[in-house]
Protein backbone atom coordinates (compact mmCIF):
# COMPACT_ATOMS: atom_id res chain seq x y z
CA UNK A 1 0.00 0.00 0.00
CA UNK A 2 2.55 2.72 0.96
CA UNK A 3 4.57 1.07 -2.04
CA UNK A 4 2.01 1.96 -4.22
CA UNK A 5 1.02 5.70 -2.68
CA UNK A 6 5.07 6.40 -3.30
CA UNK A 7 4.69 5.41 -7.08
CA UNK A 8 1.60 7.27 -7.22
CA UNK A 9 3.15 10.17 -5.81
CA UNK A 10 6.41 9.71 -8.34
CA UNK A 11 4.28 9.32 -11.48
CA UNK A 12 2.28 12.55 -10.48
CA UNK A 13 5.35 14.70 -9.74
CA UNK A 14 7.02 13.99 -12.56
CA UNK A 15 3.77 15.07 -14.23
CA UNK A 16 3.83 17.99 -13.00
CA UNK A 17 7.67 18.85 -13.90
CA UNK A 18 9.37 18.34 -10.49
CA UNK A 19 12.79 16.59 -11.87
CA UNK A 20 13.51 14.38 -9.03
CA UNK A 21 11.63 13.09 -5.67
CA UNK A 22 13.19 11.22 -2.67
CA UNK A 23 12.19 10.39 0.70
CA UNK A 24 13.83 10.89 4.23
CA UNK A 25 12.18 9.77 7.94
CA UNK A 26 10.56 12.93 9.64
CA UNK A 27 12.37 11.74 12.83
CA UNK A 28 16.31 12.08 10.83
CA UNK A 29 18.86 13.88 13.38
CA UNK A 30 19.88 17.50 11.72
CA UNK A 31 22.64 17.72 14.34
CA UNK A 32 24.09 20.71 15.85
CA UNK A 33 24.30 22.59 12.37
CA UNK A 34 21.53 25.16 12.39
CA UNK A 35 21.58 25.53 16.38
CA UNK A 36 25.35 26.42 15.85
CA UNK A 37 24.84 28.75 12.89
CA UNK A 38 22.45 30.84 14.94
CA UNK A 39 24.06 31.03 18.06
CA UNK A 40 27.38 32.59 15.66
CA UNK A 41 24.63 35.33 14.87
CA UNK A 42 24.85 34.09 10.90
CA UNK A 43 21.72 34.86 10.21
CA UNK A 44 21.99 38.44 9.85
CA UNK A 45 18.97 40.33 10.75
CA UNK A 46 16.56 37.35 9.99
CA UNK A 47 15.29 36.63 13.24
CA UNK A 48 12.17 34.50 12.39
CA UNK A 49 14.98 31.52 11.54
CA UNK A 50 15.69 31.35 15.62
CA UNK A 51 11.28 31.99 16.71
CA UNK A 52 11.09 28.76 14.11
CA UNK A 53 13.68 26.76 15.56
CA UNK A 54 11.76 24.38 17.67
CA UNK A 55 9.66 23.88 14.59
CA UNK A 56 12.68 23.35 12.39
CA UNK A 57 14.55 21.33 14.00
CA UNK A 58 11.25 18.79 15.04
CA UNK A 59 8.48 18.26 12.19
CA UNK A 60 6.30 16.78 14.93
CA UNK A 61 5.67 20.74 15.62
CA UNK A 62 4.47 21.62 12.19
CA UNK A 63 2.43 18.51 11.16
CA UNK A 64 1.66 16.09 14.27
CA UNK A 65 1.98 12.55 13.35
CA UNK A 66 4.21 13.20 10.27
CA UNK A 67 6.36 10.00 9.39
CA UNK A 68 8.08 10.99 6.47
CA UNK A 69 9.23 13.80 4.31
CA UNK A 70 9.03 13.58 0.73
CA UNK A 71 11.65 16.24 -0.58
CA UNK A 72 11.41 17.24 -4.38
CA UNK A 73 13.81 19.21 -6.81
CA UNK A 74 12.15 21.79 -9.60
CA UNK A 75 14.59 22.97 -12.05
CA UNK A 76 15.05 26.45 -13.07
CA UNK A 77 16.38 27.81 -16.85
CA UNK A 78 20.21 28.09 -16.54
CA UNK A 79 19.92 30.94 -18.63
CA UNK A 80 22.94 33.92 -18.59
CA UNK A 81 21.78 35.87 -15.28
CA UNK A 82 22.99 39.05 -16.72
CA UNK A 83 20.67 42.27 -16.58
CA UNK A 84 23.02 44.67 -18.35
CA UNK A 85 24.55 45.53 -16.42
CA UNK A 86 22.92 44.47 -13.48
CA UNK A 87 22.41 40.79 -12.61
CA UNK A 88 19.24 39.16 -10.94
CA UNK A 89 19.60 35.87 -9.51
CA UNK A 90 18.39 32.69 -12.36
CA UNK A 91 16.13 31.69 -9.55
CA UNK A 92 14.68 34.55 -10.00
CA UNK A 93 14.13 36.10 -13.24
CA UNK A 94 10.73 34.88 -13.84
CA UNK A 95 7.16 34.33 -12.32
CA UNK A 96 6.98 34.08 -8.11
CA UNK A 97 8.04 30.24 -7.46
CA UNK A 98 6.05 29.89 -4.56
CA UNK A 99 2.94 30.54 -5.93
CA UNK A 100 3.73 28.37 -8.77
CA UNK A 101 4.99 25.21 -7.02
CA UNK A 102 2.50 25.55 -4.27
CA UNK A 103 -0.09 24.83 -7.09
CA UNK A 104 1.88 21.58 -8.06
CA UNK A 105 2.27 20.67 -4.31
CA UNK A 106 -1.38 21.08 -3.74
CA UNK A 107 -2.34 18.54 -6.46
CA UNK A 108 0.37 16.11 -4.81
CA UNK A 109 -1.30 16.69 -1.29
CA UNK A 110 -4.31 15.27 -3.28
CA UNK A 111 -2.90 12.10 -4.46
CA UNK A 112 -1.56 11.26 -1.04
CA UNK A 113 -4.98 12.28 0.53
CA UNK A 114 -6.11 9.75 -1.55
CA UNK A 115 -3.90 7.04 -0.01
CA UNK A 116 -5.31 8.25 3.69
CA UNK A 117 -2.25 10.89 4.51
CA UNK A 118 -2.36 14.30 6.10
CA UNK A 119 -0.11 16.63 4.43
CA UNK A 120 1.70 19.56 4.98
CA UNK A 121 3.31 21.52 2.25
CA UNK A 122 6.30 23.96 1.28
CA UNK A 123 8.95 25.42 -0.40
CA UNK A 124 10.95 28.38 0.72
CA UNK A 125 7.93 29.24 2.37
CA UNK A 126 7.92 27.13 5.62
CA UNK A 127 9.97 25.92 9.16
CA UNK A 128 11.18 23.05 7.22
CA UNK A 129 15.33 22.69 6.52
CA UNK A 130 14.84 22.09 3.42
CA UNK A 131 18.68 21.01 2.23
CA UNK A 132 18.79 19.03 5.23
CA UNK A 133 16.29 16.25 4.38
CA UNK A 134 16.36 16.84 0.37
CA UNK A 135 20.26 15.25 1.54
CA UNK A 136 18.33 12.42 3.69
CA UNK A 137 16.21 11.78 0.68
CA UNK A 138 19.15 10.81 -1.24
CA UNK A 139 19.06 13.63 -3.93
CA UNK A 140 22.20 14.96 -3.75
CA UNK A 141 24.65 16.32 -1.16
CA UNK A 142 25.28 19.68 0.41
CA UNK A 143 28.29 20.90 -1.14
CA UNK A 144 31.00 23.59 0.03
CA UNK A 145 28.58 26.40 -1.29
CA UNK A 146 25.51 25.12 1.56
CA UNK A 147 23.79 23.67 -1.63
CA UNK A 148 22.43 20.70 -2.38
CA UNK A 149 24.17 19.54 -5.44
CA UNK A 150 22.77 16.72 -7.81
CA UNK A 151 25.07 14.47 -9.48
CA UNK A 152 23.53 14.45 -12.54
CA UNK A 153 21.61 17.90 -12.14
CA UNK A 154 23.71 20.51 -10.30
CA UNK A 155 22.10 23.08 -7.82
CA UNK A 156 20.06 25.14 -10.30
CA UNK A 157 17.07 23.76 -8.72
CA UNK A 158 14.14 25.01 -6.24
CA UNK A 159 13.65 22.38 -3.27
CA UNK A 160 10.12 21.69 -2.25
CA UNK A 161 8.34 19.69 0.48
CA UNK A 162 5.51 17.82 1.52
CA UNK A 163 4.95 16.40 5.23
CA UNK A 164 3.42 13.46 5.51
CA UNK A 165 1.65 11.01 7.87
CA UNK A 166 1.99 8.54 5.55
CA UNK A 167 5.16 6.02 6.32
CA UNK A 168 6.29 6.01 2.83
CA UNK A 169 9.78 3.66 2.07
CA UNK A 170 12.45 5.74 2.25
CA UNK A 171 15.93 6.90 0.36
CA UNK A 172 19.53 6.76 1.76
CA UNK A 173 22.17 9.69 1.58
CA UNK A 174 24.94 9.38 -0.73
CA UNK A 175 28.39 10.91 0.05
CA UNK A 176 29.83 13.68 -0.71
CA UNK A 177 31.44 14.96 -3.90
CA UNK A 178 33.14 17.91 -3.70
CA UNK A 179 36.40 16.13 -3.02
CA UNK A 180 39.31 18.92 -2.41
CA UNK A 181 37.93 21.54 -4.42
CA UNK A 182 37.08 24.82 -2.83
CA UNK A 183 36.49 26.86 -5.93
CA UNK A 184 32.74 27.91 -4.57
CA UNK A 185 34.98 29.62 -1.26
CA UNK A 186 37.90 31.27 -3.32
CA UNK A 187 35.37 32.66 -6.17
CA UNK A 188 32.10 34.09 -3.35
CA UNK A 189 32.89 38.04 -3.84
CA UNK A 190 32.54 38.80 0.16
CA UNK A 191 34.26 35.64 1.46
CA UNK A 192 31.07 34.60 3.23
CA UNK A 193 31.52 30.91 2.90
CA UNK A 194 33.79 28.89 5.66
CA UNK A 195 33.54 25.04 6.04
CA UNK A 196 30.56 24.83 4.27
CA UNK A 197 28.47 27.35 6.11
CA UNK A 198 27.42 30.40 3.85
CA UNK A 199 27.57 33.89 6.48
CA UNK A 200 24.39 35.82 6.38
CA UNK A 201 26.29 38.50 7.72
CA UNK A 202 28.18 38.69 4.22
CA UNK A 203 26.20 37.48 2.09
CA UNK A 204 25.33 39.07 -1.38
CA UNK A 205 21.82 37.17 -1.84
CA UNK A 206 21.04 38.22 2.20
CA UNK A 207 21.77 42.21 1.48
CA UNK A 208 20.15 42.05 -2.00
CA UNK A 209 16.82 40.53 -0.70
CA UNK A 210 16.49 40.09 2.94
CA UNK A 211 18.47 42.57 4.81
CA UNK A 212 16.10 45.72 5.73
CA UNK A 213 19.19 48.12 6.59
CA UNK A 214 21.32 49.75 3.88
CA UNK A 215 24.78 47.56 2.57
CA UNK A 216 27.71 48.25 4.91
CA UNK A 217 30.22 49.82 3.01
CA UNK A 218 32.60 46.65 2.15
CA UNK A 219 29.67 44.49 0.98
CA UNK A 220 28.55 47.51 -1.17
CA UNK A 221 32.35 47.06 -2.16
CA UNK A 222 32.53 43.95 -3.23
CA UNK A 223 28.50 44.11 -4.73
CA UNK A 224 30.01 44.25 -8.62
CA UNK A 225 27.07 44.17 -10.65
CA UNK A 226 24.65 42.07 -8.31
CA UNK A 227 21.33 43.38 -8.34
CA UNK A 228 19.33 40.88 -6.85
CA UNK A 229 20.84 37.32 -5.37
CA UNK A 230 23.86 35.96 -6.30
CA UNK A 231 24.60 32.85 -8.30
CA UNK A 232 28.67 33.15 -8.05
CA UNK A 233 29.16 30.06 -6.18
CA UNK A 234 26.69 27.79 -8.53
CA UNK A 235 28.63 29.67 -11.37
CA UNK A 236 31.94 28.27 -10.65
CA UNK A 237 31.36 24.84 -9.21
CA UNK A 238 31.74 21.99 -11.78
CA UNK A 239 28.55 20.07 -10.93
CA UNK A 240 26.57 22.77 -12.42
CA UNK A 241 28.52 22.34 -16.22
CA UNK A 242 25.96 21.51 -18.48
CA UNK A 243 25.48 17.96 -19.58
CA UNK A 244 24.81 16.58 -23.04
CA UNK A 245 22.89 13.80 -21.22
CA UNK A 246 20.78 15.98 -19.27
CA UNK A 247 17.96 18.26 -20.42
CA UNK A 248 15.27 18.91 -17.32
CA UNK A 249 12.23 20.30 -18.64
CA UNK A 250 12.58 24.29 -18.34
CA UNK A 251 9.24 25.81 -17.21
CA UNK A 252 8.71 29.27 -19.69
CA UNK A 253 7.05 30.67 -16.24
CA UNK A 254 10.55 31.10 -14.99
CA UNK A 255 11.97 32.65 -17.86
CA UNK A 256 12.83 36.49 -17.68
CA UNK A 257 10.46 38.57 -19.82
CA UNK A 258 11.86 40.83 -22.33
CA UNK A 259 10.94 44.42 -21.42
CA UNK A 260 13.05 43.10 -17.77
CA UNK A 261 15.95 41.63 -19.29
CA UNK A 262 17.07 45.13 -20.96
CA UNK A 263 15.92 47.14 -17.97
CA UNK A 264 19.79 48.82 -16.75
CA UNK A 265 20.25 49.53 -13.25
CA UNK A 266 19.92 53.38 -14.21
CA UNK A 267 16.55 52.99 -15.21
CA UNK A 268 15.87 51.10 -12.31
CA UNK A 269 17.25 53.95 -10.18
CA UNK A 270 14.11 56.23 -12.31
CA UNK A 271 11.69 53.91 -11.79
CA UNK A 272 8.08 55.42 -10.39
CA UNK A 273 6.23 53.38 -8.23
CA UNK A 274 3.19 52.33 -10.53
CA UNK A 275 6.18 51.53 -12.92
CA UNK A 276 7.39 49.05 -10.84
CA UNK A 277 4.58 47.47 -9.95
CA UNK A 278 3.54 47.08 -13.89
CA UNK A 279 6.76 45.35 -14.04
CA UNK A 280 7.40 43.29 -10.96
CA UNK A 281 3.70 42.37 -9.81
CA UNK A 282 4.07 38.55 -9.49
CA UNK A 283 7.47 38.13 -9.93
CA UNK A 284 10.24 37.31 -6.47
CA UNK A 285 11.40 41.06 -6.85
CA UNK A 286 8.22 41.93 -6.13
CA UNK A 287 8.65 41.14 -2.48
CA UNK A 288 11.84 43.27 -1.28
CA UNK A 289 9.66 46.61 -3.02
CA UNK A 290 11.11 49.54 -4.86
CA UNK A 291 12.91 51.46 -2.42
CA UNK A 292 15.45 48.09 -1.79
CA UNK A 293 15.73 47.41 -5.25
CA UNK A 294 16.81 51.07 -5.80
CA UNK A 295 19.11 50.87 -3.00
CA UNK A 296 20.30 47.63 -4.75
CA UNK A 297 21.12 49.41 -7.71
CA UNK A 298 22.89 52.61 -6.55
CA UNK A 299 25.95 50.45 -7.41
CA UNK A 300 28.68 53.00 -7.25
CA UNK A 301 31.75 51.45 -5.18
CA UNK A 302 31.41 53.31 -1.61
CA UNK A 303 33.53 56.65 -1.59
CA UNK A 304 37.48 56.30 -0.69
CA UNK A 305 38.25 56.89 2.44
CA UNK A 306 39.34 60.46 3.11
CA UNK A 307 43.25 59.66 4.06
CA UNK A 308 43.17 58.00 0.38
C1 LIG B 1 17.70 31.40 5.19
C2 LIG B 1 17.95 31.04 3.76
C3 LIG B 1 18.87 31.79 3.03
C4 LIG B 1 19.75 32.87 3.70
C5 LIG B 1 20.87 32.20 4.49
C6 LIG B 1 21.69 31.18 3.70
C7 LIG B 1 22.11 30.00 4.54
N1 LIG B 1 23.31 30.00 4.99
O1 LIG B 1 21.32 29.12 4.83
C8 LIG B 1 20.21 33.68 2.46
C9 LIG B 1 19.26 34.85 2.23
C10 LIG B 1 21.63 34.25 2.54
C11 LIG B 1 20.04 32.65 1.35
C12 LIG B 1 20.73 32.70 0.15
C13 LIG B 1 20.56 31.78 -0.87
N2 LIG B 1 19.59 30.84 -0.97
CO1 LIG B 1 18.44 30.35 0.52
N3 LIG B 1 17.34 29.69 1.90
C14 LIG B 1 17.23 29.97 3.16
C15 LIG B 1 16.21 29.05 3.84
C16 LIG B 1 14.90 29.82 4.03
C17 LIG B 1 16.67 28.45 5.18
C18 LIG B 1 18.09 27.86 5.13
C19 LIG B 1 18.63 27.52 6.51
O2 LIG B 1 17.97 26.92 7.32
N4 LIG B 1 19.86 27.96 6.75
C20 LIG B 1 20.57 27.70 7.95
C21 LIG B 1 21.68 26.70 7.64
C22 LIG B 1 22.57 26.39 8.85
O3 LIG B 1 21.01 25.56 7.31
P1 LIG B 1 21.33 24.74 5.97
O4 LIG B 1 22.41 25.38 5.19
O5 LIG B 1 20.06 24.44 5.28
O6 LIG B 1 21.97 23.47 6.64
C23 LIG B 1 21.18 22.40 7.17
C24 LIG B 1 21.68 21.11 6.60
O7 LIG B 1 22.51 21.36 5.53
C25 LIG B 1 22.34 20.44 7.76
N5 LIG B 1 23.76 20.20 7.62
C26 LIG B 1 24.70 20.84 6.96
N6 LIG B 1 25.86 20.25 7.12
C27 LIG B 1 25.62 19.19 7.93
C28 LIG B 1 26.47 18.24 8.41
C29 LIG B 1 25.95 17.24 9.26
C30 LIG B 1 26.87 16.23 9.78
C31 LIG B 1 24.56 17.22 9.59
C32 LIG B 1 23.97 16.18 10.49
C33 LIG B 1 23.74 18.21 9.07
C34 LIG B 1 24.29 19.15 8.25
O8 LIG B 1 22.16 21.22 8.92
C35 LIG B 1 21.47 22.39 8.66
C36 LIG B 1 20.22 22.44 9.51
O9 LIG B 1 19.45 21.31 9.35
C37 LIG B 1 16.07 27.90 2.77
C38 LIG B 1 14.67 27.26 2.67
C39 LIG B 1 14.44 26.30 3.81
N7 LIG B 1 13.31 26.41 4.45
O10 LIG B 1 15.27 25.47 4.11
C40 LIG B 1 16.47 28.61 1.44
C41 LIG B 1 17.26 27.80 0.39
C42 LIG B 1 18.34 27.04 1.13
N8 LIG B 1 17.88 28.83 -0.43
C43 LIG B 1 18.00 28.51 -1.66
C44 LIG B 1 18.67 29.29 -2.63
C45 LIG B 1 18.46 28.92 -4.10
C46 LIG B 1 19.51 30.35 -2.24
C47 LIG B 1 20.48 31.16 -3.14
C48 LIG B 1 21.22 30.32 -4.19
C49 LIG B 1 19.66 32.32 -3.81
C50 LIG B 1 20.47 33.23 -4.73
N9 LIG B 1 20.81 32.81 -5.92
O11 LIG B 1 20.72 34.36 -4.36
C51 LIG B 1 21.45 31.76 -2.08
C52 LIG B 1 22.66 30.85 -1.83
C53 LIG B 1 23.50 31.23 -0.64
C54 LIG B 1 24.28 30.02 -0.10
N10 LIG B 1 25.46 29.77 -0.64
O12 LIG B 1 23.78 29.34 0.83
C55 LIG B 1 17.41 27.14 -1.96
C56 LIG B 1 18.53 26.11 -2.14
C57 LIG B 1 18.36 25.13 -3.29
C58 LIG B 1 19.52 24.14 -3.33
N11 LIG B 1 19.81 23.58 -4.50
O13 LIG B 1 20.15 23.86 -2.34
C59 LIG B 1 16.50 26.92 -0.67
C60 LIG B 1 16.40 25.46 -0.22
C61 LIG B 1 15.10 27.47 -1.01
C62 LIG B 1 14.29 26.51 -1.88
N12 LIG B 1 13.24 25.91 -1.35
O14 LIG B 1 14.59 26.27 -3.02
N13 LIG B 1 19.16 31.69 1.70
S1 LIG C 1 25.47 33.69 -2.91
FE1 LIG C 1 27.23 35.01 -3.54
S2 LIG C 1 27.80 36.15 -1.73
FE2 LIG C 1 26.46 34.46 -1.03
S3 LIG C 1 27.88 32.80 -0.52
FE3 LIG C 1 27.37 32.48 -2.68
S4 LIG C 1 28.98 33.61 -3.82
FE4 LIG C 1 29.06 34.32 -1.69
S1 LIG D 1 32.48 24.53 -6.21
FE1 LIG D 1 33.59 22.68 -5.56
S2 LIG D 1 33.61 22.77 -3.31
FE2 LIG D 1 32.06 24.24 -4.02
S3 LIG D 1 30.16 23.07 -3.96
FE3 LIG D 1 30.98 22.87 -6.05
S4 LIG D 1 32.22 20.96 -6.00
FE4 LIG D 1 31.82 21.56 -3.87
Amino acid sequence: MMQAARQAVEYAASALGFSALGVAPAHADQGSTLKDWLASGQHAGMEWMTRHLPARLNPQLVLPGVRSVIMLTYDYPRTDARLAPGCVARYAQGEDYHKLLAAKLADLDETLTFYGGQQRCFSDSGPVSERFFAAQAGLGWIGRNGLLIRPRGGSYCFLATILTTLDLPCDTPMPNHCGNCRRCEQACPTAALHNGSCDARRCLSYWTIEADTPMPPDIRQAQGNHLYGCDTCQEVCPWNRPRPDRHPPIDPHLLMPAEFATLSPQAIRELAPAEFEQLFTGTPIRRIGLPHLQHNAAMEPAPAHPQN
